[in-house]
């Protein structure tokens, strides 16, 4: 794992099903972004934050065959969903500033071979200026086609690069949920068994969340999942106090590879 940062950094994950109503297309959700963002405007951390594609990026995702498992050729399909994700991070942006918060807003692919450290003293120094850095999911050409790279999968880079002591996921539930509909309270390697079925998305819903947790939890870092609808529970996951959601946690010495 890379060495902390000087202070602690948290990243937090703004999950799609939080910021809009993935059943609506287009639908955002700026109230419950806003007291989000007071939470993290009151929590005195250092916070990058990442947030998902809801019923903007997926739904323009969906409608053109683009996906993060197979590549597609569809450069209209690209340009209509990043105009989407741009849409939501303006909104999202918009709703953290009305919190207090001072969002600078980048693509992911800003931070590619940055001062040759993978833009870790990029974000460091917006973070020592006040400001809080925001990304998203993104869309990427790897050679064979556009793909989608999630947000989360973006949260296991940036956790690494920052030596990040925390990872907040928010989502629309209170945490990963067992057959029974009840909150696992700690997942590990060994837990994953009997995890209620999601509705799967473009980049794979929960089950990627949970494999996403894993890596951050196998290189350091303490990934917390908690309800984005209720701030109380996620201002306490913030703060690393205990708080009503899911801890994902690696025994020690193993890794999800
Ligand atoms: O909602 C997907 O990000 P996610 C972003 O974090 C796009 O999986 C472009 C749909």
């Amino acid at each position: 794992m890379t060495p902390a940062s000087a202070w602690p950094i948290t990243v937090v994950k703004l999950g799609g099903s939080v910021i809009t109503d993935k059943k609506v297309a287009f639908s955002y959700r700026d109230m419950a972004v806003r007291a989000l963002g007071r939470a993290i405007a009151s929590s005195g951390l250092q916070i990058v934050v990442v947030h998902g594609g809801g019923s903007f990026g997926h739904t323009e995702a969906k409608k053109h065959g683009l996906s993060s498992s197979r590549p597609s050729p569809s450069p209209k399909g690209v340009s209509e969903t990043r105009g989407a994700m741009f849409n939501l991070d303006a909104k999202v942006c918009a709703s953290l500033s009305a919190a207090g918060v001072h969002p600078y807003p980048f693509s992911p692919f800003t931070l590619l071979d940055r001062d040759g450290d993978g833009g870790r003293s990029f974000i460091e120094r917006l973070l020592q200026g006040g400001a809080t850095p925001v990304t998203f999911g993104d869309v990427v050409h790897d050679g064979k086609g556009f793909r989608i790279l999630s947000g989360d999968t973006i949260c296991v880079e940036l956790s690494e690069m920052l030596g990040a002591v925390r990872c907040v996921m928010a989502l629309d539930v209170d945490g990963v949920l067992d057959e029974a509909g009840e909150v696992i309270k700690v997942l590990g390697e060994r837990g994953e068994a009997k995890i209620s079925p999601a509705l799967a998305d473009s980049t794979g819903g929960i089950a990627l969340k949970i494999s996403e947790a894993l890596r951050m939890a196998s290189s350091g870092t303490e990934v917390r999942l908690v309800s984005g609808l209720r701030p109380a529970e996620f201002s306490k996951a913030l703060k690393g106090v205990t708080f009503h959601g899911t801890t994902v946690k690696v025994p020690h010495g193993v890794s999800s590879g």
